[in-house]
């Protein structure tokens, strides 16, 4: 699905704005020093008020929103006070449109779908809504299930849209904070900074529900982990926990603060895996810093390569392109074993890629659907991670994306479309374990 950051609340004048900051953001993050009192002091309100804050592992930020931008000369003495780390505009974070999607919802089918899942298991017809695909273009996950359906102990967080953790193929793969479902209404019982959050959190509504309004986080999630239960549709792991993680609006939009603090949110809850299918073009202090705290927590950040039909070894898409060890970024390959037209490549800066085009899986409120994009391929390759972190729970992020590059199957049709040379596989990654 492609996924770019979009309009934002406040439009700036173009005469105040930097040049460099064309697109659309919301106020500005600044990070303060630790232990500085800057943004209680009165310095900030000549510039503008302190409307949202992010306490995390990685620093204290906040939200300054101003009335009609600061102008260059404003940006340039809050960038040299000394109090700061660094000041960006806080980009605004959007989902498009479903990218070519088949159909609308579907109802949810009386017994398995998982004969189309061609994702995970391609015999070449893989159903009607399909087009005729080419056998063994798939994740051969039906013989790494042979070696492990992945553990419970291993917990995947899906930053995204939110997740219907009522979903009947999914509410036993979310993972409950069981402190906060036995502990005290009104009360942070694990003393996360979050009250009450039984299942996750909602940065884009500042609240513990995050049910999803809008359905794609609901689909990543399904890819992952949707259950082996002989209803709906199938996940590459039978065994997982699902963190959801919401800062994107049921529109489909929100804040790089708020991607934050999903992030750090979601360290806190004890994540070893991140997806993040969503992405956009400016490289971010903030975000990189973020996944960086990922890194040192032992944290794999798999990302969407995004859905520009671009090189991103020459126009880079972040936060897949973010020069991190903990960070793979993911394109996307059709039914026939060829890269998605809508994926990003590139030799360098894509990593490996997995199934992204007509994926069926989960939707809101209960449903299934099929959608396409390096969003859907994203997820798969969080669940093979997931996968073989369930059978070496000791592996880095970085031998993690190591393995996966390596034990891809090189194809002809794949061989520029990423790192890898090909399409990733969940058996030979797990056969491949030391
Ligand atoms: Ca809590
Ligand atoms: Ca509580
Ligand atoms: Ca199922």
């Amino acid at each position: 699905m492609k996924l770019k950051r979009l309009i934002g609340s406040i439009v700036f004048s173009s005469i105040l704005l930097s040049p460099a900051f064309a697109t659309p953001f919301n106020g500005y993050i600044v990070k303060v020093k630790k232990g500085s009192n800057f943004l209680t002091n009165k310095t900030l309100s000549n510039f503008g008020s302190v409307t949202k804050i992010a306490n995390t592992s990685f620093g204290t930020f906040a939200r300054l929103e101003t009335n009609i931008g600061l102008s260059d000369k404003a940006f340039s003495v809050l960038s040299r006070n000394p109090e700061i780390e660094y000041i960006e505009p806080n980009y605004i974070i959007s989902l498009n449109k479903v990218h070519s999607a088949i159909g609308d919802e579907v109802p949810a089918p009386k017994d398995t779908n998982f004969k189309k899942q061609w994702g995970l298991k391609n015999d070449g017809r893989n159903g009607s809504i399909f087009s005729t695909g080419t056998s063994g273009e798939d994740i051969n996950v039906l013989r790494a299930w042979s070696i492990t359906k992945g553990s419970t102990d291993i917990k995947i967080a899906v930053i995204d849209t939110g997740v219907d953790y009522n979903h009947p193929d999914l509410k036993d793969q979310i993972d409950i904070n069981l402190a906060e479902l036995n502990g005290k209404p009104g009360v942070d019982d694990d003393g996360n900074g979050y009250i009450d959050d039984i299942y996750g959190y909602d940065f884009a509504n500042k609240d513990n529900n995050p049910q999803d309004g809008h359905g794609h986080g609901t689909h990543c999630a399904g890819v992952i982990g949707a259950a082996h239960n002989d209803v709906g549709v199938t996940g590459v792991m039978a065994n997982v926990k699902i963190i959801p993680v919401k800062f994107l609006a049921d529109s489909g939009s929100g804040e790089t603060i708020d991607a934050i603090a999903a992030i750090d949110y979601a360290i806190k809850r004890g994540a070893n895996v991140l997806s993040n299918s969503w992405g956009g073009d400016e490289k971010e202090q903030s975000l990189e810093d973020a996944i960086r705290a990922a890194e040192a927590a032992g944290v794999t950040f798999v990302a969407a390569a995004g859905n520009d039909s671009a090189d991103n070894d020459s126009t880079a898409s972040y936060p897949a392109n973010y020069q991190v060890g903990n960070v793979i970024s993911v394109g996307s390959f059709t039914n026939t074993g060829s890269k998605s037209s809508f994926s990003n490549y590139g030799l360098k800066s894509v990593h490996v890629t997995a199934p992204g085009s007509n994926i069926l899986s989960t939707y809101k409120r209960g449903g299934y659907t099929t959608m396409s994009g390096t969003s859907m391929a994203t997820p798969f390759v969080a669940g093979i991670v997931g996968l073989i972190l369930s059978q070496e729970p000791t592996l880095t992020p970085s031998e993690i994306r190591e393995r996966l590059v390596s034990t891809s199957v090189k194809t002809n049709k794949l061989a520029t479309a990423s790192l890898s040379g090909g399409r990733v596989d969940a058996y030979k990654a797990l056969a491949a374990k030391k």
